[in-house]
């Protein structure tokens, strides 16, 4: 019979994304793999009723017994609840498939991108598999299969991440503050105008107002004037990537964008590089989408891109100076590829390689 998946978490805003995937995916015939759907969330949200393949299911609290007869569970809920309740689902026999970031960096713990590191899924000694954050993500396609022509050893990224990347709040501030700036045409050209218009409220989800501005802050602070957004690129990307000592640095900056999170990469190989034949291996790569026809303004925005699953780059070209690094544009739906779909992606692996 089909193996019984559970989403733990289903009533936040990954995890609604989650069973609108699930369900999109099965429908149309990609990843239909799924039996019976378990919906599982906190005690508050117990009893809801949700849609998920077609069918209206009741959520149940989280427990150790509400994994009972699941075989894959999707941990979509934040660090310290997976942190407590994955292993314990684990030690269940579920697979489980964890958005935290409690486990990405444990050894012991597989950290997967379907289309770039697909044989470490079944290398799970805890039970556990990771997904990445949605920043290091929405570049791992492209970068992954440009590595494996050409040998990555340095890596520069900006990010320009959207308002949802802060959950719902983020969704729901940004509009706010839209709301309130847009009338006044005077605001965005003194100093402190936006912040004075907005409040000491507009700097609580950000740090700082988001409207009309740019923030060069995303995450939280870490030792030496470092994010954590920044941290995660070097340190997860050196995993999923297989190379240990890429060096990498970035700025992650966040934009007044509802949803896509963007990068200006700078990459650096082994071997010289090509501006054609990489916009060839981009094209060819799986979970890829070349947009870059500058005579006709073609590259990748999230305005034009949100909602959508590809890893889109444009504005590819071989640095001037050094003919081993390229420059290039990258979106990525940070909803999408950048959580949900990138789990329920290494489930249907897990499934396709023998649970
Ligand atoms: C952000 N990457 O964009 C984070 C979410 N985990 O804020």
């Amino acid at each position: 019979s089909r193996p019984t998946i559970a989403v733990v978490g289903a009533t936040g805003a990954v995890g609604t994304q989650m069973l609108a995937i699930l369900t999109e995916r099965a429908e149309a015939g990609v990843g239909d793999v799924w039996g019976a759907a378990r919906l599982i969330a906190s005690p508050r949200s117990a009893g809801r009723r949700l849609s998920v393949f077609g069918r209206e299911e009741t959520v149940v609290a989280l427990s150790p017994e509400a994994f009972d007869g699941v075989d894959v569970a999707l941990f979509d809920v934040p660090d310290e609840v997976s942190a407590e309740w994955a292993p314990v689902a684990a030690e269940r026999g579920v697979v489980v498939i964890d958005k935290s970031g409690a486990f990405r960096m444990d050894p012991r713990v597989p950290l997967v991108v379907p289309e770039v590191n697909p044989d470490t899924v079944t290398d799970r000694p805890k039970g556990i598999i990771a997904n990445a954050n949605c920043t290091t993500l929405a570049m791992m396609p492209a970068l992954g299969a440009l590595h494996r022509e050409y040998g990555l050893v340095k890596l520069f990224a900006a990010s320009y991440q959207a308002a949802s990347g802060a959950g719902q709040a983020g969704i729901d501030d940004l509009y706010d503050q839209y709301e309130t700036v847009a009338g006044d045409r005077t605001l965005g050209q003194t100093p402190g105008g936006v912040r004075k218009a907005l409040g000491e409220k507009g700097s609580e989800v950000f740090g700082a107002p988001l409207a009309m501005n740019v923030v060069p802050k995303a995450g939280s602070w870490k030792e030496d004037g470092w994010t954590s957004e920044e941290l995660k690129i070097r340190n997860e990307g050196r995993k999923i990537l297989g190379i240990p000592d890429l060096a990498v640095s970035s700025t992650c900056v966040r934009v007044p964008v509802l949803v896509g999170h963007s990068l200006a990469v700078h990459a650096t190989f082994a071997s010289e590089v090509d501006a054609d034949a990489a916009r060839k291996i981009l094209e060819a790569a799986p979970g890829v989408t070349v947009l870059d026809d500058p005579s006709r303004e073609i590259y990748p925005m999230p305005a034009d891109t949100a909602g959508t699953d590809p890893t889109y780059v444009g504005r590819i070209r071989r640095a001037i100076d050094d003919p081993y690094s390229l420059d290039m544009f990258i979106v990525g739906d940070n909803l999408r590829k950048g959580a949900a779909l990138n789990s329920a992606q290494i489930a249907e692996l897990v499934v396709e390689r023998g649970l």
